[in-house]
């Protein structure tokens, strides 16, 4: 059997000039399952014990010799492959680290948190509602019955299916229902803003099939009029973060409120661009509607549960990429939707900027 010390004699002259994938090559052509070791080892089996004796010790020397020679050169090659890596590569500790990439806030998302800062300074909670909602909650409950004209002017999106109750389904055309869910379920007075997403099947330049809303609602006993116009232009100064904007309230209609008004805000033009502020009668000035309002309906305080001979309030609606647009001076409503990063990071906003009625509202 002088093989088997021949055999290993090989495997150890190879093993000492091999590189790390000839090592692999060689521990399979040797130990592995089909290997010449494995092999020889197997013939173990059919000797007899004296033979078995005398070539036992050989064939399993011959195995701990390779198995220890490919670790040693494995070990060997790794380390020097190391040695050169590190001898190499300089690492510099004095470079700044590369910068991590970094998202941003978007603009809708950034107006809604300062409206919700700019509200609770006032004394508003936020609310929230399901964007699936019955006819009931989004119409009936607001004076919009079934053959009201402005439910059509609504452009709904409704279900094809009907739920548990029989009421057709549809996604909200506005966040009133949010506001019915609320007068239903707490106790007055209330005062909440409800921000979203609405829906209404209309699609141009300046109309997206979804958009966002803010309304907002008091209800408590001894509510006018003066209250509403306040608050509203408190919010605007606080928003636009000028103190010379005047508010004109025009009389108009809407199912929910009695009376009603349509809000202009006045704006200047200032190197060609429109801003909200300064004096709309001057030469330079005008008027933009920015908000619908009024006092709430007696009948939706009544379909909500509520004695409207007791409780009273004011309500107001208004579109939150509008806002933005008019805020930031962004000029296309569709881009906001069509999720560019490109564009948001030129209008994008530090996640680190958080708006206060104190500290400003906004970078
Ligand atoms: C607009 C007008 C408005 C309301 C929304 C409202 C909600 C309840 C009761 C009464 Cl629960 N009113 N919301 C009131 C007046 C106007 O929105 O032009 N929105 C974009």
């Amino acid at each position: 059997m002088a093989d088997v010390e021949q055999l290993q004699q090989d495997y150890l002259a190879q093993i000492a000039s091999a590189d790390l994938a000839g090592l692999e090559e060689i521990r399979i052509a040797a130990l592995g399952k089909q290997g010449a070791i494995s092999g020889l080892l197997k013939t173990l089996g059919q000797m007899s014990a004296e033979e078995r004796q005398e070539q036992g010790p050989r064939i399993n020397g011959a195995r701990e010799a390779v198995t220890a020679a490919i670790t040693t050169r494995k070990d060997a090659l790794e380390g020097a492959a190391l040695n050169a890596r590190l001898a190499a590569e300089a690492i510099d500790l004095t470079l700044p680290p590369a910068a991590s990439a970094q998202g941003s806030v978007h603009p809708v998302s950034q107006v809604m948190d300062e409206l919700a800062e700019i509200f609770a300074d006032l004394g508003f909670a936020v609310a929230t509602g399901p964007e699936i909602e019955s006819g009931w909650y989004n119409f009936t409950a607001l004076n919009m019955p079934e053959t009201h004209p402005a439910r059509a002017m609504h452009d709904t999106f409704y279900f094809p299916d009907r739920n548990a109750q029989g009421e057709e389904m549809l996604l909200r055309t506005h966040t009133s229902p949010v506001q019915i869910r609320t007068m239903m379920a707490q106790k007055p007075p209330i005062r909440i803003i409800a921000p979203g997403r609405t829906y209404r099947s209309d699609s141009d330049a300046t109309h997206t099939p979804m958009f966002h809303q803010v309304e907002g609602l008091v209800i408590d006993k001894g509510i006018t009029m003066a209250h509403l116009k306040w608050t509203l232009e408190t919010f605007v100064k606080a928003f636009f973060e000028r103190d010379d904007i005047v508010l004109r309230l025009r009389p108009s209609y809407f199912p929910f409120t009695e009376p009603s008004a349509e809000v202009d805000v006045g704006f200047t033009v200032e190197k060609g661009k429109r801003v909200i502020g300064g004096d709309p009668t001057g030469p330079n000035g005008g008027w933009m509607e920015i908000l619908g309002s009024g006092m709430v309906n007696r009948k939706v305080i009544e379909h909500c549960g509520l004695d409207p001979d007791v409780w009273q309030g004011f309500a107001f609606g208004c579109g939150i990429d509008r806002l933005a647009m008019l805020k930031y001076g962004m000029d296309d409503l569709r881009a906001f939707f069509d999720g560019d990063l490109r564009w948001l990071k030129h209008y994008g906003f530090s996640s680190l900027d958080v708006p206060t009625l104190s500290g400003g509202v906004g970078a």
